[in-house]
């Protein structure tokens, strides 16, 4: 990695909250603010985005070394770019038009105001010889408008969704404005080598680009667009996994369900592109068949309530509950409930021991960039305990080898799977888990970042 300039992020969110409601701000714990955090600390660097609350934005500050950049977002802009053409048109998009896109115009032109703010920002505080790393599917215009201003910063861009395939891409109505804005960066980074692929191939298309391997040339420009695929800070799992209280917080959850019952673990942000429906169907089929019964098996659902004002995730969400409560009136004995639903999100080390407590862990998304999940249930069981049930749409398959793949809308072939999860001996069990903990040990988030970084330093 080079030692010179900076690193600024530019992100939709800032990576800090204000603590219990006062005035201090505190750094949010999450995988991004992790992963950089050490990179911002050892070489200086700032941080561009919204602060998550409407309205006017807070003055420029410095948190713990960082310089913190808060961008302003209005009601009528945050309906308009985040829940509008972020949530409403690109998510779905992206993931293989699981729910049909809405196209709009007035989102459209929303999108590109506030790229254009951010893009400003980032240029007023970008300093010589700065590195700048530009965020996700909410600001791919800014690359090519932070150029426009600054042609001399070495700029990158991580897109943490799926790029979707030529024919769906050719959907929107801004697609050769949208690959402009991308190829604005000089590496522009992708969770899977076939995304990547996809986008070379739409811009061939749509924006004229040539392109050789991950080497495109875009006008007297050369952009490299390549995999990187993200991950998680494997050692600190790792430590939450043998950490005595979490072991006996783990402990504790396998008694209360009964250490008879295997115990199905599925961890999700209540998304449509999660699976969720599919995975309980896949349940109910398994305790109609005879296969498990509530007295020998229990399904834990953690699923997070998000982006509640899209009109699609209400409707998701009252049919994962309305699925639940029909599997639980059906199936439950005395004292025995076959699915425990919790539509909340649990702190860090809650969720370490639930994941310690799996027999089976169920990521089965339709469609999923990577998913840090199924990374962070294996660096947790360094008990080399507990299968991973893993959909072939999720990024994460293309490193987890030793997990069982599923295409999660053939409910009969997932039905199967995940017996066989549960009736796994110990030593394929044991087998599985370690060739997929070597793989996150050795490429965890700090090794993704500097190899990003590493590509976009001159
Ligand atoms: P997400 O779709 O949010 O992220 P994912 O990677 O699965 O998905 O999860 C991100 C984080 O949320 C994880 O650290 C996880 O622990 C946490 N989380 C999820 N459900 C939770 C729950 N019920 N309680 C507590 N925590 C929970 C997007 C892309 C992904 C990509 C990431 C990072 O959609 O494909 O992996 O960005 O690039």
């Amino acid at each position: 990695m080079g030692t010179r300039g900076r690193l600024v992020v530019v992100a939709n969110r800032l990576p800090v909250h204000r603590s219990g409601g006062s005035d201090r701000w505190e750094i949010s714990p999450g995988g991004l603010v992790t992963a950089l955090e050490p990179v911002l600390r050892a070489r200086g660097g700032a941080w561009v985005g919204w602060s998550g609350t409407p309205g006017r934005a807070p003055r420029p500050f410095v948190l713990d070394g960082i310089d913190i950049r808060p961008v302003s977002m209005s009601d009528n802009e945050l309906k308009l770019t985040y829940h509008g053409m972020s949530n409403a048109t690109l998510w779905p998009l992206y993931h293989d038009a699981i729910r049909t896109p809405e196209f709009s115009g007035a989102w459209w032109s929303e999108y590109v105001r506030v790229n254009q703010r951010f893009a400003e920002k980032a240029a007023a505080c970008a300093k010589p010889g700065d590195l700048v790393w530009i965020h996700d599917f909410h600001l791919q215009l800014v690359p090519a408008m932070l150029r426009a201003l600054r042609p001399e910063l070495r700029i990158g861009f991580f897109l943490h969704i799926p790029f979707p395939p030529e024919e769906l891409f050719a959907w929107l109505p801004w697609r050769r404005e949208i690959l402009e804005g991308m190829l604005g960066a000089d590496v522009v980074g992708f969770q899977t080598r076939s995304d990547a692929r996809k986008f070379a191939t739409a811009a061939r298309r749509f924006a004229g680009t040539r392109s050789s391997g991950s080497t495109l040339r875009h006008g007297a420009r050369c952009i490299i667009a390549d995999a990187f695929p993200i991950s998680i800070d494997f050692k600190a799992f790792d430590a939450l996994g043998r950490d005595p209280i979490v072991r006996q917080r783990a402990t504790l959850i396998r008694e209360r369900l009964d250490p008879a019952r295997k115990i199905i673990l599925c961890v999700d942000r209540l998304d449509y592109t999660k699976g969720i429906d599919h995975r309980l169907r896949v349940y109910e089929r398994m305790l109609r068949g005879g296969a498990v019964s509530a007295d020998d098996s229990v399904l834990v659902q953690v699923a997070v309530p998000t982006r509640d004002k899209v009109a699609e995730y209400a409707t998701q969400r009252a049919t994962v509950e309305g699925l639940v409560g029909a599997i639980n009136g059906e199936f439950t004995r005395l004292a025995r409930v076959p699915v425990h639903y919790f539509s909340r999100s649990l702190r860090h080390r809650e969720l370490a021991a639930y994941y310690l407590a799996a027999d089976a862990m169920l990521v089965t998304p339709l469609r999923d960039g990577m998913n840090l999940v199924a990374k962070e249930f294996v660096a947790t069981r360094s008990d080399l305990g507990g299968v991973l049930v893993l959909s072939e749409f999720a990024g994460a398959s293309q490193e987890l080898r030793g997990a069982i793949m599923v295409n999660p809308r053939d409910e009969d072939r997932t039905v199967e799977a995940v017996v066989g999860a549960i009736r796994m001996t110990d030593a394929e069990r044991r087998r599985r888990m370690s060739r997929m903990r070597s793989a996150v040990r050795r490429h965890d988030v700090f090794n993704w970042s500097d190899t990003f970084l590493g590509a976009l330093a001159p």
